[in-house]
Formats: structure tokens, sequence, C-alpha cells
């Protein structure tokens, strides 16, 4: 995950199929967000309903040797009678676009529901979608298949293009400030801290597949089991005095489509930096820093109502 993913161009797929004349190749168009959306929350339900997860491990007394991990398992057997996970989830939802995956079917705001358990409630604070986060995380596909993890704790600069990721951490709160044990064995933990699991459907996730190691199919769901230590609040990414969070000009808890020099950076062949990752917004040659307060409050030169920051002309 810590590789973002290139989705500039639309993929397609090839399928090969024989016919009369020898084998040719069908070229499938992806397939409509709004289509896949409803059939992958199906899914999501039904496996909700028929798993549970170790809470009992996760309740006083808690016992010493636990280490805190996320089990899953089917509701069957001598685990018959565990209440299933939809008891215990809570749900949000995020619009989604076709253009903010590389798609080109223009859908807009297409509403995709993901589902979270807070098995630990943490002590300390909760990140923004675009705050630095110090935590470890395991990823799986519904069947368990194992697809990414950070057995250790490692920083991570949120937003990822994964929105389902990134929105599903803001959930879960940190834990005791300088609370980092590392063990013995090399293992670490990390007091109080907020630990869960986030269930997400393939449009909050890769939807065409790929992933880290280009090993997720197609419109898959994601599971990523989470351990948030430690926030950063207030992440600036682009040091331009702005924290990020607040360079999400169009307020839809997207920040990559925020550019405000869009035609500039084309036309220089740069690549396109979103305000957030960008320290002049505005492509005017004057860093951002110096076009706001020192006490990170806006300027507004020529009265045209558009900050100094984002407007070239002042
Ligand atoms: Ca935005
Ligand atoms: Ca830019
Ligand atoms: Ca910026
Ligand atoms: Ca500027």
């Amino acid at each position: 995950m810590k590789r973002m993913l290139v989705l500039g161009a639309v993929m397609l797929m090839l399928v090969a199929c024989g016919d009369d004349d020898g084998p040719a190749i069908e070229i499938v168009p992806p397939r409509l967000l709004g289509d896949v959306a409803p059939e992958n929350d199906s899914e999501i339900r039904e496996f909700l309903e028929t798993h549970f997860y170790n809470y009992e491990d996760f309740q006083e007394p808690i016992d010493p040797d636990f280490d805190f991990k996320i089990r899953i398992d089917t509701i069957a057997g001598d685990n018959a009678d565990k209440t299933p996970l939809i008891d215990q989830v809570s749900s949000d939802v995020v619009n989604v676009s076709s253009s903010q995956l590389g798609l080109s079917e223009e859908e807009n705001d297409i509403v995709h529901t993901y589902y979270y358990l807070l098995a630990r409630e943490g002590e300390g604070v909760r990140p923004t979608i675009a705050d630095s986060t110090l935590l470890r995380y395991e990823g799986s596909l519904l069947d368990g298949t194992k697809f990414d993890a950070t057995p250790s704790f490692v920083w991570q600069e949120l937003p990822f293009f994964l929105r389902g990721y990134s929105n599903g951490i803001t959930k879960f709160a940190s834990g005791t400030p300088a609370g980092l044990t590392v063990n013995s064995d090399g293992t670490s933990s990390y007091s109080n801290s907020g630990i869960g699991m986030v269930i997400m459907p393939s449009g909050l996730g890769y939807f065409l597949g790929s992933g880290p190691a280009g090993n997720i199919p197609s419109y898959s769901n994601l599971i990523f089991t989470v351990e948030v230590g430690n926030v950063i609040q207030n992440t600036d990414n682009d040091n331009d005095g702005i924290p990020s969070i607040l360079e999400d000009l169009n307020n839809n808890g997207y920040l990559f489509d925020d550019n405000t020099d869009t035609e500039e950076e084309a036309n220089a062949n740069f690549p396109q930096f979103a305000n957030f990752q960008d320290p002049d917004d505005d492509g005017d040659g004057i860093l951002t820093i110096d076009e706001i307060n020192e006490d990170g409050s806006f300027r507004d030169s020529d009265n045209d109502g558009v900050p100094d920051h984002l407007d070239p002309d002042s």
C-alpha cells in the first residue's frame, strides 16, 4: 500500500475466448461503480452475519498473554452461539465518483458503505483522513487471503487513494502518548491504542484489482485490521503553513481533486500535485507560506474574494 496506485489510465481487462476463426481477444470494459457497490455491500453484509471475532478476549479481565490481535471465524459448530459481527460493527458512507478511480464512465457520487469495528477504543486522539499516523495493519480479502501487512508500527502519511482505509482509520483513537513498548523479542506494543477492523467495498479499495503485489482480484471487498498508536494532528504534508485537511477546497472529503494550478502544471509538463501536496498552490512562483499570515490566516490583497495563495494574480 505504500506504493500509490497509478490510476491515470483506465485498465481494461483482456479475456481470451475462442470462436470459429481461432482465439480472439474480447475487451471487457470496467464494470460500473453503481452496479458493483450494491453487490459488494450484500457480500459484506453476508460476511458480517456469518462471522464473529474473538470479542471475549477483549473483555475484562484480559489475559496478560493476549496479543490484542483480532481473529475472525465462522459462526458454526462450537461457535454457533457467538454474536455475529453485524451486531457489533458501525458503518459510514463515502461518495465516490468514477474520475477519482481513473474510470471514464462519468458516474458521480455513488454511495459506498464501509463498516468498522472498534475492538478497543483508543485513549488518545483520532486522526483526520490527512494526518500522519503511526499504526500497524493487516489487509486481507473476505476469504481470509492476506495481501499486505506491517507487523511493526510504521508512520503513514494519509490520505491514501484507498478511501475506505483513510476514512476508516479516522474512527480509531491513538494510544497513550509515548506508550510504545519494544519487547525483547523485537515485537512492539502500544498502551491503550485503538484496535479494530475496517471492511470496505471495492470502490473504496482497489476496484479493478492490483494491490501491493498485484494480488487483489477486481471488485474485491477488503478487510484491514488496524492498531493506531500515535497521531500527529493538523499534519501539513507540504509544509506550506496550512494543515492538509484544510486544503480540501470543495469539502468532499477527498484531497486529490483540489488542485488550484492544474493548467499551469500541465503547461509546464509537471506532474499534477493537489494542493495538500503543493507548497505553491496557485503556481505563481511565490510559496503559499509566504502568501498567508504568520498565524495561518489568509490575505486577500486585491479584495476579489480569492485568498492570495490561491490567486495567481495577487
Ligand atoms: Ca476535495
Ligand atoms: Ca498543484
Ligand atoms: Ca499546499
Ligand atoms: Ca503561490
